[in-house]
């Protein structure tokens, strides 16, 4: 087919290029990874669909200058840069990339937790330093003794608490509504939870609903002992308060991959000895991230084949009500 009579799909960036483009390259127009405005202004009227994986947002405004539009496929779970209540409403189905990233995610946080509570990248920076040839590195504090409140008991939240079943630390959690067939402790009260285990673990979704859900309140009840984790969105923590918390040590420590601004990292935080930070790193291997492009493929394929998505998100099911 000649390539002008393929349907166009907007990339907003690269989107895993080895297996996504690699596969939607022959029966799509790709258009948009050289750049991103001048792709809108050119194909705009053409596009029906967006490859996206959240470095530029997918607004009701974007959707309202692409009049043809019927799907954005979002690489990642979390889509909190697509509006998805504006797509709903547009008639445009979105999907993400659930589940076959739920062990990665889960490992990589056990990894950042034992980071946090353990200071393993302060006690190599410690001995790379040549520091232990005058003194052995000071005694810290321990995972035995904790206790972890997770803030999200979904997919990926499941997966954690697996894990830390294993470890033997108790568990508790935070979600609007009880997970169902979770026999931890549900907490309604997120301060409530702060104030009764030492450790949180955030793993829910981002926007609107959860920002600056972790503020100054929270880290208070969390306390002097408290060890924050993140790995669900930047936007959910207050990130001044929590820079302010760990300059003050009203909280011992914190473990993030994810950032308010990112790629940007505060300076302030950068300094701090008592942060572990990593770049969003998550999902990213090459096992499982070949795994979201796949279902990314599966989704697009699927949709323009007239077989529906795989994975659309809650605000676009699929058979349509
Ligand atoms: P999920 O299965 O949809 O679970 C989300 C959990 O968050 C549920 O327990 C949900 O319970 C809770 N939740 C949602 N909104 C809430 C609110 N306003 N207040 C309190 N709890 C709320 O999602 P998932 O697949 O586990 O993924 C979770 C998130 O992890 C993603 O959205 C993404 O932001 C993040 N993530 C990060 C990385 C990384 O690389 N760091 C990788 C993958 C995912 P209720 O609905 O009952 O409240
Ligand atoms: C990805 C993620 O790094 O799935 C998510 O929600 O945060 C990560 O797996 C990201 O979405 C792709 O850039």
């Amino acid at each position: 087919m000649p390539s002008d009579t393929l349907p166009v799909l907007l990339q907003t960036g690269l989107v895993m290029p080895s297996v996504v483009e690699q596969q939607l390259k022959e029966r799509f127009r790709l258009v948009g990874a050289e750049g991103f405005e001048a792709a809108v202004a050119e194909h705009g009227g053409e596009v029906r669909g967006i490859l996206t994986r959240g470095a530029q947002p997918v607004n009701d405004a974007l959707m309202a200058r692409l009049p043809r539009l019927e799907i954005v496929a979002n690489f990642g779970v979390g889509y909190d840069t697509v509006d998805a209540a504006a797509a709903s409403r547009r008639g445009v189905m979105v999907t993400n990339t659930p589940d076959v990233l739920n062990e990665e995610v889960a490992d990589l946080t056990l990894g950042l937790l034992l980071a946090t509570v353990r200071e393993i990248p302060q006690a190599e920076r410690f001995l790379r330093a040549g520091k232990w040839t005058s003194s052995a590195y000071p005694l810290g504090t321990s995972l035995r003794t904790r206790s972890v409140g997770l803030v999200g008991m979904g997919r990926i939240g499941q997966a954690i608490a697996r894990r830390l079943e294993a470890f033997g630390v108790p568990i508790a959690y935070h979600s609007r509504n009880p997970a169902p067939g979770i026999a931890y402790r549900h907490y309604p009260d997120l301060i409530a939870l702060a104030r009764d285990v030492d450790t949180l673990i955030l793993i829910l979704p981002g926007g609107p609903s959860t920002r600056g859900l972790v503020g100054r309140d929270v880290l208070a009840a969390l306390g002097p002992d408290g060890i924050l984790i993140n790995v669900a969105r930047g936007s959910v923590v207050d990130e001044p308060a929590l820079v302010e918390a760990l300059q003050n040590r009203t909280i011992r420590a914190a473990g993030l991959d994810v950032f308010a601004h990112e790629p940007e990292v505060p300076q302030a935080l950068l300094a701090l000895d008592n942060a572990v930070l990593l770049p969003h790193v998550g999902s990213s291997t090459h096992h499982t991230r070949g795994a979201m492009g796949q279902l990314v493929v599966d989704n697009v394929v699927g949709w323009f084949a007239g077989k529906g998505p795989l994975t659309p998100v809650a605000e676009t099911p699929w058979p349509r009500p």
